[in-house]
């Protein structure tokens, strides 16, 4: 059985409840309830996790898929990134205050790193049943970013499915205006499904 890691963020500067720790927990719970065993963790919204809570869970869990969830407060659907890029805003504060000294995250690293996930069949399994989604070429210059980047670093020449999925700020079911609103029911529906597509990529060895 693979093993599975999810994660989302914590509260940061402009989101002070974030949506992707209730999805994570929501997700992990779904999936217990199908015999599927994932490890579902918060990350706090700070660098300093990025560089010490991130590769110790890695190191500790040794999955085989990774899924990263993240808030973007601009997104109206789902955003599944393809890659990290290997840059950080110096100029803004995480969820301590704190800021990246160097404008890039691996002096040195490849410009990009493309996540495993396949994209495309996430997207069109999402297609499949109605839920909005796009595929991003730019996961932003934030945590968001930073972890994807790590993650992708530390999985390198792993056999590891990683994918880092954006949502939006759930809207609530009444207020649902437009097809390209989404419930934290919707979040969590695109969640499960995106796993499975991670988890049929992970068996056949892709
Ligand atoms: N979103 C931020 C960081 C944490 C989160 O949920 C981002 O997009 O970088």
């Amino acid at each position: 059985m693979a093993g599975v890691l999810i994660t989302g963020f914590g509260p940061f500067p402009g989101a002070p409840v974030n949506p992707t720790e209730a999805l994570v927990a929501g997700l992990a719970r779904r999936a217990t309830a199908r015999g599927i065993s994932v490890r579902a963790e918060v990350l706090a919204t700070e660098y300093a996790a990025a560089e010490t809570a991130l590769p110790a869970l890695l190191a500790a869990t040794d999955p085989d898929v990774v899924l990263h969830f993240g808030l973007s407060t601009r997104a109206r659907t789902l955003r599944i990134e393809r890659r990290a890029r290997n840059r950080a805003a110096i100029g803004r504060p995480d969820a301590a205050g704190a800021m990246p000294d160097l404008a890039t995250i691996e002096p040195g690293g490849p410009a990009n790193r493309s996540v495993t996930l396949p994209v495309a069949r996430a997207l069109a399994a999402l297609a499949r049943v109605g839920l909005a989604a796009a595929p991003s070429l730019d996961a932003g210059d934030y945590l968001c970013n930073y972890v994807l980047y790590r993650s992708l670093a530390a999985s390198a020449g792993r056999r590891r499915i990683v994918g880092f999925v954006h949502v939006p700020a759930p809207v609530e079911r009444h207020r649902l205006a437009g097809p390209a609103a989404m419930s934290a029911d919707d979040l969590l529906a695109g969640g499960a499904v995106i796993l499975d597509v991670a988890l049929a990529a992970s068996r056949a060895g892709l």
